[in-house]
């Protein structure tokens, strides 16, 4: 007899604030950049909230998904200092 779980026991979720995201072509920008770290398996990202949730193998460095969003062209704020924003728009939404 096996048991075949459901979830993976070696997933890690931590959720991030980003600033700056407007529109859905923010939020797939800021998906395909920090999609490419080594080790995630899935981003999920609330455009309402600014939260950016990251599903990895292994707990992620923040200084590596601060570079991904920096490289998608937003900014990650620091949990501590998370705060809703009004950011620019990526020049796509209207
Ligand atoms: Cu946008």
């Amino acid at each position: 007899m096996t048991t075949s779980p459901t979830q993976a026991a070696d997933q890690t979720v931590t959720s991030y604030s980003v600033s700056g995201m407007t529109c859905g072509h923010c939020v797939s920008s800021v998906t395909t950049e920090v999609s490419k770290l080594p080790g995630v398996a899935d981003v999920d990202v609330d455009l309402a909230s600014g939260t950016v949730t990251v599903t990895s193998h292994a707990p992620l460095e923040e200084a590596a998904v601060a570079a991904a969003v920096t490289e998608a062209g937003y900014e990650l704020v620091p949990a501590a200092e998370a705060e809703p924003s009004a950011g620019s728009c990526c020049g796509t939404c209207h």
